[in-house]
C-alpha cells in the first residue's frame, strides 16, 4: 500500500517511524517525492492546496491529520466519494482541556489585571471571585469540548455546554439547539469555543451573539478563527461587553502582522497551539485505520460529509 504524506507544518519523520514499525510493506511518501500518482491509496494530509487529491486516481482513503476537517472540505475538488477520516483525540483532548483551564483561570484570576498593574508598579488587589460563581460556557460538546468540561467541573467552575444534541454528560448543564442558545449564553461569564467549523457555525461568535452575554464576560476562541468575526470581538473588547479574549486561531493564519488583535491590551494571542497532533499519539489511529483499508473494513474517524464534521 502507498500512503501520501503531505504538511507544510508536521515532521514527517516521526510518522515515517511510528508506521514504518507497525506496517513493514507500507511504502510511505513525503509530497512531492512520490512516485507514480496513479498507485497511491491513501494520503495522510494537513491542508494540501486545493485540488491536490485530483491526482490520485486509485485514491481509497483521505486520513487527516487533524481534529478538525474544515480546510478539507472547503476544497470543491475533494472527491467526494472516497471515505475521509479525522483525528479523534489522539492526544490532543488533554491538550485542549488544558488550554481550556488555563485560559478560563487566566480571565477568572484576573491575571491579563494583574499584568498591568505590576507594569504600573501598583499593588492592587483586586475583589476575588470564587469558582463556584464563575459559570463557564463550552461551545461544542464533542470529543475535545467533553474533556475541558470533565476537567473545568473537576475545578469546580459550573460547566455549561451547548451542541446539537444531548449528552446526559454528568456534571454539566446541557443546552442542546439553536432554540438553547440565548439561555446558555445570558448565564456564563466565559465562552470557550470547540466547534467544529461548518456553514452553521462560520461568523457565529459575532456582534449579535456577543451582545447576549453578561456585559464583561469573556472568550476564549480554540476551535477555528472562522468561528469569529474579528472586528466584532474587537468592538465588543472595546466597549466593554467582552473583558478579555484568548485566541488561539484566527481566519488568516499566520495572524497578519499588521491586525489590530496583535496590540490590542484585553487579546492573548497563541500561533494555533492549543493542541497539535504528535505522532507519538496519534500514530495508532492512523496504524489501526491502514489496516482496515487493507482488509476492507469500515475506517475509524469517518467524517459526515453532509454536516461537515
Ligand atoms: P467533535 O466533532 O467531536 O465535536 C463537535 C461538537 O460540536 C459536537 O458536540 C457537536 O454536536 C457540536 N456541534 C457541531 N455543530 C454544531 C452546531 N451547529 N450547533 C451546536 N453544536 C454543534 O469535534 P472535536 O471535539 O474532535 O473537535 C472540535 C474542533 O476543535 C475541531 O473541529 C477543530 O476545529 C478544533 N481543534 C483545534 C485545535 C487547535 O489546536 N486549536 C486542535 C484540535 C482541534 P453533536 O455532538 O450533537 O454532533
Ligand atoms: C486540528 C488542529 O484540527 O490542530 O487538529 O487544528
Amino acid at each position: 500500500m502507498r500512503l501520501v504524506f503531505y504538511s507544510r507544518t508536521d515532521d514527517p519523520a516521526p510518522w515515517r517511524r511510528a508506521l514504518a514499525a507497525a506496517l513493514p510493506d507500507l511504502d510511505f511518501r513525503v509530497w512531492p517525492d512520490i512516485g507514480d500518482p496513479a498507485t497511491v491509496d491513501c494520503t495522510l494530509v494537513w491542508k494540501p492546496p486545493p485540488g491536490w487529491h485530483r491526482q490520485f486516481p486509485a485514491l481509497r482513503a483521505i486520513l487527516s491529520l487533524g481534529a478538525g476537517v474544515d480546510a478539507l472540505l472547503e476544497d470543491p475538488d475533494l472527491p467526494a466519494h472516497i471515505p475521509l477520516t479525522r483525528m479523534v483525540d489522539a492526544g490532543m483532548g488533554r491538550q485542549m482541556a488544558e488550554y481550556a483551564a488555563y485560559g478560563v483561570m487566566h480571565f477568572h484570576r484576573r491575571m491579563q489585571d494583574y499584568a498591568r498593574l505590576q507594569r504600573e508598579r501598583s499593588w492592587q488587589p483586586i475583589e476575588p471571585v470564587m469558582a463556584q460563581d464563575f459559570p463557564v460556557g463550552i461551545m461544542g460538546l464533542g470529543v475535545l469540548g467533553r474533556q475541558a468540561a470533565d476537567l473545568l467541573a473537576a475545578m469546580g467552575y459550573p460547566v455549561h455546554a451547548w451542541s446539537r444534541s444531548d449528552k446526559s454528560v454528568v456534571g454539566v448543564t446541557e443546552h442542546v439547539g439553536p432554540q438553547a442558545l440565548p439561555d446558555f449564553l445570558a448565564v456564563v461569564r466565559i465562552l470557550v469555543n470547540f466547534l467544529p467549523l461548518t456553514a452553521e457555525t462560520r461568523g457565529l461568535i459575532a456582534a449579535p451573539l456577543l451582545a447576549q452575554l453578561r456585559p464583561g464576560s469573556y472568550l476564549v476562541n480554540l476551535a477555528r478563527g472562522g468561528h469569529v468575526v474579528e472586528g466584532d470581538v474587537l468592538a465588543a473588547l472595546d466597549s466593554g461587553q467582552l473583558a478579555g479574549a484568548m485566541l488561539d486561531v484566527f481566519e488568516s493564519e499566520p495572524l497578519p502582522t499588521d491586525s489590530p488583535l496583535w496590540h490590542h491590551p484585553g487579546v492573548v494571542i497563541t500561533p494555533h497551539v492549543a493542541a497539535v497532533t504528535l505522532a507519538s499519539d496519534a500514530a495508532a489511529q492512523v496504524i489501526d485505520n491502514l489496516r482496515r483499508l487493507a482488509a476492507g473494513l469500515e475506517l475509524s474517524g469517518l467524517v459526515d460529509r453532509s454536516r461537515g464534521y
